[in-house]
Order: structure tokens, then C-alpha cells, then sequence
């Protein structure tokens, strides 16, 4: 990224408040979940980087939310707490900015989001096309009118002067929706999953419209150079000579007379938070305690959702082989897998859950001996303050996704690093990896090679492995999450200057 980083301090001033206009986060998942204790109702903050990360600009600019008035309920029954049953009125509770939700109907939800969204642009996306499911004629009449109400809503609360940020698989199409009510409202967008080569996205049904509807924005983000050489390749060989020229030295695209900046922004995590967390005296004693729990074994360590993305049952193998290939690790070495439930209710996800607990049983069934068992596995969510200690304890952290956009799990291990005193094994068919790069980077597809350079990590010396981990921290405490947000909104800026 060619910005210089500007402090979000810089960008609240008087001036730069009137000169910036409010911020608008359109996406599909809530800022805030609302749980219940007890009678008590409190708010609480959405996990994950992209709410830690605009949470506080959003808090410091009195900005606007936009979000599906459903995700709280969601949230709330996988955790097992009571389901609200009516609608949210905002309003009433005390939050730190605006928000607004849009109101989908039973169909939508099931067709929008379960259907189009994640069971046929997650898996094309991620290169999974025979795991897309092209042939239920009702999701995209559903992902058309979700988008239709997002952008309505965007358009009735926002002003020309403010600036409107989606997020997103699940709001593709927004950006030309709001377009088509509001031809100057600022415009910008954000892919958190990678965008495929286009011999990959072109087996998407209606493509042409999915390219439109993100050309409605003013500036296209994507985690990595790549992602956007594969974007501009798709709208120059899927739209229409006629309607779009494209500048790949300038990396923007013309189109209907205005020009569109295309660009990479590698989302990162929020790195001061995690070394001072994984300094403090709470997370050392849960470390003591994790460390008294599994002796003197080395540790390899995954933290994913369960997600067949991330490649958990490959990796399984993979572990199965190394102790094929190197049994005098019997008893000096353990994995743990931790895998975060998601997306539940499709079938898809419930038949891979059932995968993993068969390998995991497998493979413990065969060479567990005496009280050691070679695979711990965890199948729920971990709070931040439990996650830490494990990345404390690991001697080798495992991100193996067969794809993924960026993968914050390999930034926020090295961030609890404070030691250096870990390895970072990293699929290189991860965005990460293209920053990354002093991880061992290996081909999760290749389980032979993932085993050895799993043994080859456990025998890496002290000097070089505490370098490699220095290195990988210096440049994460660098391009952190305030860094992703300025620079973003630095082009965002630029790109409104320019069209
Ligand atoms: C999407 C893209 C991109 C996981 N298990 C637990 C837990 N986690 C946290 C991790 C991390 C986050 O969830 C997962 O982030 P990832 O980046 O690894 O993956 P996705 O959820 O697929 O995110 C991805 C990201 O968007 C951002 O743009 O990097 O490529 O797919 O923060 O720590 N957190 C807790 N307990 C768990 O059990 N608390």
C-alpha cells in the first residue's frame, strides 16, 4: 500500500469531521449482539477485526451502522442463550452510534443468505464450484430483493455527504443499487473473501450483473494485488468492450462517466490489543495452567470456523501422516483443533461436522496410547481470553485453508507471540501468505509435505525461529487494523476526489 498511514486522531478533527461527513458501514452482520442474562438485556460487541476495527471510528465520527435486524437473533441462538422473539428496537438501547436494520422476510433470510450468499458465491469463491448449488431457482429473486432493501435503506438514511461503506459477498449488488437512486451518494466496497480467477467466476450465473452491481461504487477493495488483477480481468472479459475500459497501470475502470479505483487493502487485526492481553497477568496464568495441562509435548495448534474452506480435515491427515512418517513423536507432540461452529443450519456444514468427528475418532482410535491421545479437539467458540493462552502455548501454529482471503487467525498468533518462540506454518492459498513471508509456507493439498514441514518447523533453531517470528510481528504491528481503516479511508477520499 503506497498511503502514509494517517493516525484516526488526525481524522477527527473539527475540519476533517466536516471535510470527511459521517461514516456509513453497510453490512450484513451486526456490530452489536444482543444477549440476555438473566431479565438483564445487554449489548454485546460483535467479535471479530472488522468490528474491533470500526467500532471506535464509527464511536469518534457519530457514524451509522446499517445491518440486517435479524443477525441478532441468529447469533443468539447458537449460543444457546434465550432467542429474541420480536424485533429490535434500536432506539431503545444505549448504543454507542446509530444503527439501523433492515427488515428481511423468513424467505429472504433462508434464500439470501443460506442460499445465494453462502452456498453459492462462499464456495465459487473460494474455487469450491462443485460444492455450489446452482439449481434452487429462489435464491436469486431473494438475493435481488435483500440487496433492494439494503440499498433502499442506505439511500433513505444517508446524505450525498457521507460516506457509505458496504461489506461483502452478501451486498454485491448494493453498490449499483444505490447508485440508481442516489448518482452522487459516495460509494465504496469492500470483498472480504477472495475474488477467483475469472476461468473460476465466470461459471457464475449472471455474472454481467454481479460485476454491474459492484461497479456502482466509487472504490473496490480487495485484501490483495492478486484478487484485484483477477476482478479487473473479469469485468474486461465478461462486461462488454463498449461499456468499460479499464487502466491497469492506474488499476481503475471507467465506466457509465465516472472512474472506479480498484485496490488492495490486506484487512489486519488489531495487534496492541493482542500484545497487551497476551501480556497481562490473567492470560500468563491460563498459559501456566495450559502448560501444566499438556506437560512436555510440543504443540501444534487450529483455530478455524468450521468451515470446508479452511481445510480441517485435510490437516487432519496431514497429522495422521506425520506420526505415520515420525512415530518417535508419539507422546512428545499433540495437536490441538479448535473449530468454531458457523452456518449451522445448512446441510452442507453439518455433514462436514460429522466428517471431522469421524477422522478425529480415526485417528485417536489408532494411535492414542496409554493416557496420551495425538488430536484434542475443541467444537465450540472460545472467548478471545481463552483463545490467547492456546496461542501462547502452541509451538507451531497450523493455518491450513484449502483457500481464504486473508486469515486473521495467522496475524493474531504471531501477535501473541510476545515470546517469539513459535513457528508459523501457512497455506499459500491464503491472502496472508502473500504478506507473510517468513510463515513455512506449504500446499495444503500436498499432506505429505504438510507433515514434513510440520517436523522440519518442530526442529527449526532457536535463531532462526525467533527471527522469522520478529520479522512476521514487526510488519502485523505496522499494517494493523487502524492502519487498514486509514488507509482505506484515504483512498475512499482520493477516489471521490477523482471520479
Ligand atoms: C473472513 C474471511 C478474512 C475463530 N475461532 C474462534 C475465534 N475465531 C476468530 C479468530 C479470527 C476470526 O474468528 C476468524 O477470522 P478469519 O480471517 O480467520 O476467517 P473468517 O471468519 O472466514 O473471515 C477471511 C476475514 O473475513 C476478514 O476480512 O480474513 O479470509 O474468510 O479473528 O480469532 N474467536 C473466538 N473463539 C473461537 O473459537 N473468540
Amino acid at each position: 500500500m503506497s498511503e502514509t498511514p494517517t493516525s484516526i486522531k488526525n481524522h477527527t478533527t473539527v475540519e476533517a469531521e466536516n471535510e470527511l461527513g459521517r461514516l456509513v458501514i453497510v453490512s450484513n452482520r451486526e456490530p452489536y449482539t444482543i444477549k440476555y442474562h438473566g431479565q438483564d438485556i445487554c449489548l454485546e460487541k460483535t467479535p471479530g477485526g472488522l468490528v474491533s476495527a470500526l467500532d471506535p471510528v464509527l464511536k469518534e465520527r457519530n457514524g451509522l451502522w446499517i445491518c440486517w435486524e435479524g443477525a441478532p437473533k441468529k447469533v443468539a441462538e447458537f449460543d444457546d442463550v434465550s432467542v429474541l422473539d420480536e424485533d429490535i428496537d434500536w432506539e431503545s438501547l444505549e448504543l454507542p452510534y446509530q444503527i439501523q436494520s433492515v427488515a428481511l422476510s423468513a424467505t429472504e433470510i433462508n434464500h439470501y443468505y443460506y442460499g445465494y450468499a453462502n452456498t453459492r458465491i462462499w464456495p465459487l469463491f473460494h474455487y469450491f464450484v462443485s460444492r455450489c448449488n446452482f439449481f434452487d431457482e429462489r435464491d436469486w429473486p431473494s438475493y435481488l430483493s435483500a440487496n433492494q432493501k439494503f440499498a433502499n435503506v442506505v439511500v433513505e438514511h444517508t446524505s450525498d455527504s457521507d460516506w457509505v461503506w458496504v461489506q461483502d459477498y452478501h451486498l454485491l449488488l448494493v453498490p449499483e443499487m444505490i447508485r440508481e437512486q442516489a448518482a452522487n451518494r459516495r460509494i465504496a466496497f469492500f470483498l472480504h473473501i477472495p475474488f477467483p480467477a475469472v476461468e473460476v467466476f465466470k461459471v457464475l450465473p449472471r455474472r454481467d450483473i454481479i460485476l454491474r452491481g459492484l461497479l456502482g461504487s466509487d472504490l473496490i477493495g480487495l485484501h490483495v494485488p492478486e484478487y484485484v488483477e483477477y476482478f479487473l480481468d473479469a469485468v474486461e472479459r465478461l462486461l462488454p468492450a463498449s461499456e468499460v475500459q479499464i487502466d491497469r497501470v492506474r488499476a481503475c475502470i471507467l465506466y457509465q462517466g465516472r472512474t472506479i479505483q480498484v485496490k488492495a487493502f490486506p484487512i489486519s487485526i488489531d495487534f496492541q490489543q493482542i500484545e497487551t492481553l497476551a501480556s497481562s497477568e490473567e492470560i500468563q496464568t491460563k498459559t501456566k495452567q495450559l502448560k501444566e495441562r499438556y506437560g512436555n509435548q510440543k504443540i501444534g495448534l487450529s483455530i478455524d470456523r468450521l468451515d470446508y474452506s479452511k481445510g480441517i480435515l485435510e490437516n487432519l491427515e496431514s497429522i495422521r501422516v506425520f506420526f505415520e512418517k515420525y512415530p518417535t513423536y508419539k507422546k512428545r507432540f499433540c495437536f490441538i483443533q479448535i473449530a468454531a461452529p458457523t452456518r449451522t443450519e445448512v446441510p452442507e456444514y453439518q455433514k462436514m461436522k460429522e466428517e471431522i468427528d469421524q477422522a478425529v475418532g480415526r485417528i485417536n482410535g489408532a494411535l492414542a496410547e496409554d493416557n496420551w491421545i495425538p488430536i484434542h479437539y475443541f467444537y465450540r467458540s472460545f472467548p478471545m481470553d481463552d483463545v490467547l493462552p492456546y496461542f501462547m502455548l502452541a509451538d507451531v501454529a497450523m493455518v491450513t485453508p484449502l483457500r481464504d482471503g486473508m486469515n486473521l487467525v495467522a496475524k493474531e498468533y504471531c501477535a501473541a507471540k510476545t515470546d517469539l518462540n513459535g513457528v508459523l506454518l501457512l497455506s499459500e492459498f491464503t491472502g496472508a501468505a502473500s504478506e507473510m513471508k517468513e510463515a513455512m509456507l506449504i500446499n495444503p493439498f500436498y499432506i505429505e509435505h504438510v507433515a514434513d514441514t510440520l517436523h522440519e518447523a518442530l526442529h527449526l533453531p532457536a535463531m532462526i525461529r525467533e527471527d522469522k517470528m520478529h520479522a512476521l510481528r514487526e510488519n502485523i504491528r505496522q499494517h494493523d487494523i487502524h492502519y487498514w481503516v486509514n488507509s482505506f479511508m484515504d483512498a475512499f477520499q482520493y477516489a471521490i476526489s477523482h471520479r
